[in-house]
């Protein structure tokens, strides 16, 4: 099988066009994890948007700047260095392939597994890379876990449901089965063409993340959009100093569809290099995703088909990306 090359057909879809930047600035909610009301901002968040901005978040600059430096240099090693850490299937080095369905994006990447909440070093060989790096990769997924977790007892508490760690136990767990990828979107000098042409470059095509939450920081290049209740896709500005919190499929079952999980793409960026860095908390295989009982109102009924993680994370291996993978697990 030959590789897909970059100028492939393959790997350009039309996408609607998008809303652009004009009024996104207004539509995603930025939440101050210091404000005495963000637990219930963020509740109303991830039920109207399934998305927002943290700010505030209590993650020191010097810890997402060693991470991002060191991952420039990464994605900078000859290709075949990289390609030495890779195919990704599915840890490891991946070159615009994504997963196994045919899925292809202007992107390289790097996909980590976490065992108890960090990367070990002998999870992928990348020569070059200098023990400072998992150091300082670990640094910043212990941060960002937290955070996820912090985000997840708000909504408990947002939610007034009990114990207030009802959902980040699961990310917390010695077991829970969360990844790390780190992003690289090089520009893509040929977008202008398309884009007079009413087309764009994907990135990363839309998607939900299947897990419960997950944890987005970039450099400051566009090209990350959600997709609003209506369908309309709305591009996010992008902020280095923030972090963009995604509910998971995971946590719309959880939580019975009260939340719903966001779709979400990447377009390329014709002149600027997009780096993304994502923390994706996960519930430990055995886990059953069900409604929580204490969320639960009187007669309530659950949406779906009980199903456990691995279940779950198995169905979505088996499709494309874009796939309505809940669809499989609703009830009728
Ligand atoms: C993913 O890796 O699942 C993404 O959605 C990428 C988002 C980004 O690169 O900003």
């Amino acid at each position: 099988n030959e590789p897909i090359l970059p100028n492939s057909s393959n790997l350009f879809r039309t996408c609607k066009s998008t809303s652009g930047n004009n009024n996104s600035n207004s539509v995603i909610p930025v939440i101050d994890m210091l404000d005495p009301n963000a637990k219930f901002l963020i509740t109303k968040a991830c039920e109207e948007f399934g998305f927002f901005k943290i700010i505030n978040h209590g993650v020191p600059d010097e810890t997402i700047i060693k991470l991002e430096s060191d991952a420039v240099k990464l994605f900078d090693l000859p290709q075949c260095d990289k390609d030495k850490a890779g195919p990704a299937s599915p840890y490891g080095y991946g070159n615009k392939r994504i997963g196994s369905h045919g899925d292809v994006g202007w992107v390289e990447y790097l996909l980590l597994p976490l065992n108890d909440g960090l990367v070990s070093d002998k999870s992928v060989t990348i020569p070059q890379t200098p023990h400072l790096f998992w150091y300082g990769l670990n640094k910043y997924v212990t941060s960002v876990r937290n955070i996820a977790c912090v985000v997840l007892e708000k909504i408990a508490d947002g939610l007034n449901i009990e114990p207030k760690n009802v959902l980040s136990r699961m990310l917390k767990n010695e077991k829970s089965d969360s990844c790390f990828r780190i992003n690289h979107y090089p520009p893509c000098t040929e977008i202008e063409a398309y884009l007079k042409g009413g087309r764009n470059f994907i990135g990363f095509g839309e998607h939900t993340d299947p897990q419960v939450i997950s944890i987005i920081r970039s450099n400051n290049t566009t090209g990350l959009q959600i997709s609003l209740k209506d369908g309309t896709w709305v591009s996010v500005p992008p902020d280095e100093h923030s972090f963009f919190i995604i509910v998971g499929d995971s946590l719309q079952v959880l939580t019975n569809g009260r939340f719903k999980s966001v779709k979400h793409r990447v377009l390329a960026n014709s002149v600027k290099s997009r780096l993304s860095m994502i923390y994706f908390g996960g519930p430990p295989l055995n886990e059953k995703i069900l409604p929580l009982s204490s969320l639960m109102e009187e007669g309530e009924e659950s949406l779906y088909k009980e199903f456990t993680w691995q279940e779950y994370k198995k169905s979505t291996y088996m499709t494309k990306l874009s796939a309505d993978r809940l669809g499989l697990y609703k009830k009728n």
